[in-house]
């Protein structure tokens, strides 16, 4: 199995020959942690370091994010007995009233990205929503995305009914988007700011693993 070339693949969103290459080292006997951490992951890293940096932009990642997903679907049947286990869950949506999602997505997908069980509420989450699917879930994070400055004090309330529900002290609250700075990350009493989705995807990570 070449690791390497399979990571490139992803990188360049080739869904087709991931496809096809994961099939075979499945065939061959890889094991599928493996592929997920020598092959897919790397790939995935590698486009989100470049998005960082401004080498490449939205639609590069999504279409490696595509073909991300397409390894991974084949990898999910094979995963359970491979022993990879999430290191945590993390809660996300685009808050209430706000409904973009481009965002929210890539923030998705880079923590998937990172083997992070994500649970997508999608668009106009409600800090009710928010909190009540951390409790169902047992999740660890939540991940709030705003667009608009018409929506962001949504944020606040999510910081405030965690406490109003008790679950302050065991969640990690973070948020990003276009309008929101670390000031007001800090205003409202979040945890965690950061400016795009690769940063956010380590500092979950940071999070869940110290
Ligand atoms: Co709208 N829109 N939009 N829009 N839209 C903006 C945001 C706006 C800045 C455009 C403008 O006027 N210049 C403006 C907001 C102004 C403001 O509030 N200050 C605006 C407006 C006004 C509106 C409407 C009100 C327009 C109208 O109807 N009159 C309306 C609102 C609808 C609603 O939500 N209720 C509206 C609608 C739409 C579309 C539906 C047409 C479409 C959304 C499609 C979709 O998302 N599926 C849309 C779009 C595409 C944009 C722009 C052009 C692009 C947004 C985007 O996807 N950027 C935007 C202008 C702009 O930003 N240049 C604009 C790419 C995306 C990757 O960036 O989401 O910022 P972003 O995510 C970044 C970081 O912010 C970060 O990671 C990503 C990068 O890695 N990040 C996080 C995001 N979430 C994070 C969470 C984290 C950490 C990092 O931790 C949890």
């Amino acid at each position: 199995m070449d690791f390497i070339e399979l990571s490139k693949m992803v990188e360049t969103g080739k869904s087709k020959i991931v496809k096809t290459m994961v099939t075979e080292a499945l065939e061959a006997g890889v094991s599928a942690k493996d592929i997920l951490e020598q092959g897919l992951l790397p790939g995935m890293s590698a486009i989100g370091d470049k998005f960082k940096n401004n080498e490449v932009y939205v639609p590069e990642v999504l279409i490696a994010a595509r073909a991300m997903n397409a390894g991974v679907t084949i990898l999910k049947p094979h995963m359970a007995s491979a022993d990879i286990k999430a290191p945590g869950t993390a809660v996300i949506g685009t808050v209430k009233g706000d409904l973009h999602d481009i965002g929210k997505n890539l923030v998705k997908m880079m923590l998937e990205g990172k083997g992070i069980n994500v649970i997508d509420l999608g668009v106009d989450v409600s800090a009710e929503q928010f909190i009540a699917a951390v409790q169902e879930n047992d999740a660890q994070i939540i991940c709030c995305s705003a667009l608009l400055t018409t929506t962001m004090n949504e944020m606040e309330a999510v910081v405030k009914k965690s406490e109003e529900a008790g679950i302050r002290d065991r969640v990690f609250i973070m948020v990003g988007g276009a309008p929101i700075t670390q000031e007001y990350c800090d205003r409202i009493g979040a945890d965690c700011y950061t400016s795009d989705a690769s940063s956010a995807s380590d500092a979950a990570m940071a999070y869940l693993t110290k």
